[in-house]
This record gives structure tokens, sequence and C-alpha cells, in this order.
């Protein structure tokens, strides 16, 4: 009699820890596998089974030999953290947090969140800090991502949804312009949609300083100078307007203020353009061309394109294009952008954000506090006003804000004049980091809590398409490790009470029952969402305002999110970065990611095979500059600008603009780029200019 084969272990279908594209991926124990767990392809609509290097590799760092099992307290005696019990850990936390905030009032103690955590975590991030702590100080690391998108939208469009269709439409419109996306590099199984995109006969153009992978798939490679973007978007749709492609009944029908942006646009002539950006005239025709050639089209940018102190008028350019091409509002066609983080897009909608309360709703808005308040058992007025951004609170450290807790950002390395943040950090009284390993942030921490990480918990993301999706723990955390909510939770008895402490569930599925009805009637409405639906239905796009809701995959078709639903036209007009480039600092430094890293590399410099295959930093910079310079492919160079200085390997590549260096951000030490980066901030979104200051170059060590 044939004997039957064992059942394999269960097969737990979730998502990959990092990206905002969150890859559907299967786990399954294995005993010798990195982390204890093998990954299985899954069939899901953005990746169809593909991920990348670091989605496959994610499970390694479950070993708890990579990362922290214990809680570490700085010890008086010799200043070194050390471990510490989860009570003791706790209760330092509890009080040196309440103490600061007895004597410098509430608004000293700050929260900085992360758009990795989970909707359920962000949600309870921003309760925490607006009904235990009382602070109006919090905010997080997607300030730094696509907070000039998201301005953008809420001015243009009324509301702030990443896509405004799925992922997938992408394969079916006839041109694409990517605005500043590496997405081979960054979401490489997104690149299967544009190889579909150019298998249909569409069209697509890559606006990028460099030749990047993703640009060498482009039927058109537009090479601006960093930081001028706003002025190509400009005159790209002056060329449309000058060649009467503009499509006037739906600007008529479907938007608002086309005259006066009309009017700005005129300024932007196509030499003055070319003399501005470095991109040939022909080339910003042949843009146009096949733009509106094509019977739809869509604009996509990602932080290329907003990471600049002009970055919500540079996406307020890119959507005026669309507007006035008629390329918005329509099946297979719009203007997007690329969310970064897993969460980056639910990171967003649900209060941690300095401005806002959950459902994407405004903390100034009285009906809105109302609500809010409501739902969480609390009078409207006990809850604080709106706090400084990202960078304006870390900059305030040590000052006004005199305790911190952080949880899920890295800030040592990722924050602009990074080495001024450091020392900020360090001039706090008190620091309390949640960390999964002990990042460059957690060595600084007074008291560092060891957490659950992905596969250890459940909770929901909210992805680039605004798809919210489930993913399932699929093992036991390891003894020592305790959730970010059981933290919270924790945390809101010893420094309230039991009643205060029941309003932070540590478990998932319940914050989530409060979320939704936290989020109902929001511009982000998760009402009709539940965690039995998003696993039966691969995700539930919002709005979906109740349980007999579909959902809303595309938006706009027959509005916009304005009280008039119609599309606002803005009026913009270019500006340059802050730091243009003089004799002592001639050259302009953009900096970005690789492959095989993931942000402040935090949590991929501990993954081997990702270590191995990009172990550090690097200056890219052009054949023309190195021969200039003196320096050969390999050589060490050193980067200076207003802000300081970073030293690190040549890479000579014809592939980046010769008035142009980049540097990857991953790394800590004498590699760190935003060492560099200057903080100038956009007025609107607050947004660091990450991807453009003046910098000069030269050959690392004593001179020969
Ligand atoms: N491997 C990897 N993938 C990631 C991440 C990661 O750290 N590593 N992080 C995730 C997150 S949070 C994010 S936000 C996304 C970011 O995804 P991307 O935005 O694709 O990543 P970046 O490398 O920051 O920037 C993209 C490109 O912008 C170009 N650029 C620089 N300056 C300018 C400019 O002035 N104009 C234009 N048009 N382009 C410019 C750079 O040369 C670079 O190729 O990636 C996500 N995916
Ligand atoms: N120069 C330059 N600087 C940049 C950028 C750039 O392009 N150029 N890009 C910016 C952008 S777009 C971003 S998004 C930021 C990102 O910058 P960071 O916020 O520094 O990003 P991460 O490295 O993802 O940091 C997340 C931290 O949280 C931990 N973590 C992960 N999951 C959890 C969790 O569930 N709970 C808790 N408690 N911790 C968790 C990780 O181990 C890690 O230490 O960097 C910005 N900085
Ligand atoms: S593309 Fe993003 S979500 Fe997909 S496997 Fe890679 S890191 Fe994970
Ligand atoms: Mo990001």
């Amino acid at each position: 009699m044939p004997t039957e084969a064992p059942a394999p272990p269960p097969l737990t279908a979730t998502h990959c820890p990092y990206c905002s594209l969150q890859c559907g991926m299967g786990l399954r124990a294995a005993s010798g596998a990195p982390g204890g767990l093998e990954v299985v392809p899954r069939d899901f609509p953005v990746n169809r089974g593909a991920l990348c290097g670091k989605g496959s590799s994610a499970p390694a760092l479950l070993d708890p030999r990579l990362r922290l099992t214990e809680p570490l307290i700085r010890s008086a005696a010799t200043g070194r953290l050390e471990p510490a019990t989860w009570d003791a850990a706790l209760a330092l936390v509890a009080a040196r947090l309440g103490a600061v905030g007895e004597e410098h009032g509430p608004d000293a103690v700050g929260v900085f969140g992360g758009g990795g955590l989970t909707n359920e975590k962000a949600y309870a991030l921003g309760k925490f800090a607006r009904v235990v702590l009382k602070t109006s100080t919090i905010d997080y690391n997607g300030r730094f991502c696509m907070s000039s998108a998201a301005a953008a939208h809420q001015r243009a469009f009324g509301v702030d949804r990443g896509l405004p269709f799925p992922l997938q439409d992408v394969a079916r419109t006839g041109c694409v312009i990517l605005a500043g996306s590496n997405l081979a590099e960054t979401m490489p199984p997104a690149v299967r949609h544009l190889r579909e995109l150019r298998e249909n006969g569409g069209k697509l153009i890559v606006v990028d300083p460099r030749r990047t992978r993703t640009a060498e798939q482009a039927d058109l490679h537009l090479a601006p100078r960093p930081g001028t973007d706003l002025a190509l978007a400009l005159g790209l749709l002056h060329l449309v307007v000058a060649q009467g492609r503009t499509d006037e009944a739906f600007i008529a029908r479907r938007t608002t203020g086309w005259e006066a942006a009309r009017t700005a646009v005129m300024a932007h002539w196509p030499e003055l353009v070319e003399k501005i950006t470095g991109v040939p005239v022909p080339q910003l025709r042949a843009a146009v061309g096949l733009f509106c050639d094509a019977p739809d089209g869509m604009v996509l940018t990602a932080r290329g394109a907003e990471q600049h102190a002009t970055g919500t008028d540079t996406v307020g350019a890119w959507i005026n294009f669309c507007l006035a091409t008629g390329r918005a509002g329509r099946p297979l066609s719009g203007y997007g952008c690329l969310t970064g983080q897993g969460n980056g897009q639910g990171g967003r909608e649900h209060g941690q954000k300095a401005d806002q309360l959950p459902g994407y709703r405004k903390l100034t808005d009285p009906r809105a506090r109302a609500h809010v308040a409501g739902v969480w058992g609390v009078p409207a007025d006990s809850l604080p006003g709106p706090g400084p951004s990202a960078y304006e609170l870390l900059d305030a450290l040590g000052g006004e804000v005199r305790a911190l807790l952080v949880m899920g950002s890295n800030p040592v390395i990722s924050a602009p004049r990074a080495a001024h943040i450091e020392g900020r950090l360090r001039a706090l009284d008190f620091l309390a980091v949640a960390d999964v390993v002990l990042s460059e942030t957690a060595e600084l921490a007074d008291v560092v809590l060891p957490v659950t990480q992905w596969a250890e918990e459940t909770g929901t993301m909210t992805n680039l398409e605004g798809r919210v999706l489930l993913r399932r723990a699929a093992l036991a955390p390891p003894d020592g490790v305790r959730g970010d909510l059981s933290v919270l939770n924790s945390l809101a008895k010893l420094l309230s009470c039991e009643e205060t402490a029941r309003k932070f569930p540590a478990d998932p599925e319940t914050v989530f029952q409060e979320l939704r009805r936290a989020s109902a009637g929001g511009a982000a409405d998760y009402a009709g969402i539940s965690y039995r639906r998003i696993e039966a239905e691969d995700g539930v796009f919002w709005p979906c305002p109740d349980e007999d809701h579909p959902g809303t995959p595309r938006l706009f078709l027959e509005r916009f999110a304005t009280d008039d639903g119609r599309a606002r036209f803005v009026e913009v007009t270019h500006r340059g970065p802050e730091e243009e480039p003089d004799a002592e600092y001639p050259l302009v430094l953009t900096t970005g990611r690789v492959l095989a890293q993931y942000q402040s590399g935090a949590q991929t410099r501990r993954v081997p095979e990702l270590d191995a295959a990009t172990p550090g930093a690097f200056v890219e910079l052009h054949p023309l500059l190195a021969g200039r310079i003196g320096v050969a492919d390999g050589d060490a160079v050193t980067v200076t600008s207003r802000r300081g200085h970073a030293t690190a390997p040549a890479r000579v590549t014809a592939a980046i603009r010769s008035d142009t260096v980049f540097m990857p951000f991953h790394w800590p030490g004498e590699g760190r780029a935003n060492n560099l980066t200057n903080p100038a901030l956009d007025p609107v979104s607050k947004m660091p200019e990450f991807k453009a200051c003046a910098v000069r170059v030269e050959r690392a060590g004593p001179a020969a």
C-alpha cells in the first residue's frame, strides 16, 4: 500500500517586511533555513511570485544571534548599555518620560515613529502621544520620504493616496514618465509591469541625472541637473500649450485654476529650460511627442523628484502636466507617487504625523477632533494641536524637546545633516528606542526595547496602491522580545493607570477594529475593511466605508476628492535648489539607494548575503570629473559640503552627469552620506533637500 507523504508544514501567506510594494510571499517553517523559515513564491498582483534579494533573504534577521533579545539600560557606572529585565526597562522609560513631562511640560517629550510600522502600531503610537503623553511633539520618518507628493496630492486632488490605480494598470497605459525613480533597484518586481508596458507598445520616459538600470530600459532618458525637475515639468507643459495639445474639454469639465497655471507656464520656454536643466530642447520635444501621441498616460514620481525644498511644487507641476493633457481622472491615466516604506501609505494616515488624526484627518479640524476624541473616550479639548515636523523635531532635541521615544526609525543615519542630529540626540536628557536590532540610534539610547518582527506578529500594511494588506504571524518570537503594541500598553499603564492601559490593547485585531471606527468618515476610510476580507480579497483598497462597499482600486474616475469635485491646478514657477554650486563647492551631490541595502541599513547590513553584495558606501562620479581631480576607480575620495564631509571609494562611471556626484545613504561612519546633505525644508511639506546640495570632491588622504 502506498504510504502517504507527511503533510508539509503549514504555509503562511504574508508580505515582505521592507518596501511599499509589499510583495506577497509564503512562509513555511524549515529547520536549517536562515531564521527557521523558507520563503515560497506567492502569486500576488504587485509581484506575481517575484521577490528581490531583500525579500527572499528577509527571514535571516529573525535569527536571535543577529538581533536584540533582551532590553538594555545604560549603566550609570560603566556608561555602557547593559542587559536588563523588561520590568526595569519599562519602569525606567515611564519614570523618565513622566518626569521630563512634569518638569518641562508635555511638549518636551517627543515621539518619533516610522513608515515601516503596521497600521495598528502607527495608530496606537499617535494615540499614545496624544492621550498618554499629551504631547504635540510627534512626527515620523515618512516626512523624509513622500511628504512632498502627499502635500501636492492634497492640494490638487483633495486626498493623498500614492497611486490612484492598481500597479498593474501601468502595463496597459500608453506612456509612462518615471521622474526620479530607480525602481529597477528600489522595487525590482515592479519592472515587470514596465516590461509589459513596452511589450504592449507603450512608451517609457525616465527622468534621472543618472543612467540607472531603470533608465536603461527607457525609450527616452532625460538627465536633468539634480533639483531642476520643476523647470523640466513646466518646460514640458509649456511645449504642450505651444503645440496646442492641451485637452480643453477635460480642463473645462474636471479642473479649476488653469488660467493662472497656464500664464505661469508661459515663462518657461524651451531654451530657458534647457539652460536650467541641461536637457536639450529636442529631448524635451521628444518627450512631449511620446506622451501626447499616446492615447493615455501616467506620470509617476519618486524621491528623486520629491526630496527637494521645491518638492511640493515639483509634484504640483507634474500634476498640472497631467491635468492639462487630460491624463488624470480617466482609466489608465493619472499622476501617482511611488511611496517608499512598507507602510509608507498607511503610516501617514493614522495619526503619527505631526498635524494629523486617524483617517487622514486634520488635527486642527474641530469635527475631526470631536470624532476621534469620541472613539478614544477623552475630551476633544484634551487633544494637543499640531507639532513640529521631523527635522524641526530632531533639531530641537536637547533644547525644547528633552526626552524622546523612537519607534521604527534610525535617524542617526537617515536624517539630513546627520552629524548635527546625532549631536542633538546625545544632548537629550533621555532617549528610549524600540527596535529589532541595535541600530546606530539605539546605540545612543538610555533604554533599548527589543521588539518582535514582521513574521512574528500580525498586522495590516497599506501598500503604494492604497491596498490594505494583512501580514500574519508565521512563527513565535524568541524569548525576551515583546511587540510594540505590548510596549505601548505597558507604558500607558505605568504612565497613567489600568483604565488608560485598556485603551492600548496589545492584540492587533482589536486595535484594527478601533482604527476602523476612528477612520470612518475620514478621507482614508477603513470602516468596511476587516482581517477576514483582506484575506479573502487579496487586500482591500481604501476608501472602503462599509462592509458591503467593494473598496476603491481606482480613484477620481467620476470626481476628484475636492469640495467641488474638480482637480485644482496650482500656479507654480521654477525655483532651483537652495544651494547652487559655486567656486568653493562646484559640484552637486545627490543621494539615494542601492539594490541590496534598505534605508539606514540597520536591518540589511546584518543579513550576510546583502552585506556581501554591497558592503559599503561609494561615490559615483563621471570619468571627466575623475580625470580632472586625478582619481581612479576605487580610490578613496572625500566629499565636502557646508555641513561636513564623507569619505568612500570612487566608482567612476559614464552613467552620471559630469557636474553631479551620487552617494547611497545606507552606512554609518566615514561613508555616511547624510554628513553632507542640506536640511533646507520645503515650505509646505517640510521635506529636507536630500537630493541636491553643493559639494567639492577630492582624493582622500594626505596630498601627494
Ligand atoms: N533597495 C532598496 N529599495 C528601497 C529602499 C531602499 O532603501 N533600498 N527604500 C524604499 C523607500 S523608503 C523609498 S522612499 C523608495 C525610494 O525609491 P527611489 O525614489 O527609486 O530611490 P532613490 O535611489 O532614493 O532615488 C531614485 C533616483 O532619483 C535620482 N535622482 C537624484 N536626484 C534627482 C533629481 O533631482 N531629479 C530626478 N528626476 N531624479 C533624481 C537618483 O539618481 C536615483 O536613481 O525605495 C524603497 N525601496
Ligand atoms: N541622504 C538621504 N537620506 C535619506 C533618504 C535619501 O534618499 N537620501 N531617504 C529618506 C527616506 S525616503 C526614508 S523613508 C528614510 C528612512 O530612514 P530610517 O527611518 O532610518 O529607515 P530604516 O532604516 O527603515 O529605520 C527603521 C528602523 O526601525 C527598525 N524597525 C523595523 N521594523 C520595526 C518595527 O516594527 N518596530 C520597531 N520598533 N522598529 C522597527 C529597523 O530595525 C530600523 O532600525 O531615510 C531618509 N533619508
Ligand atoms: S521589492 Fe520591496 S516588497 Fe518586494 S521583495 Fe523587494 S523589498 Fe520586499
Ligand atoms: Mo522612503
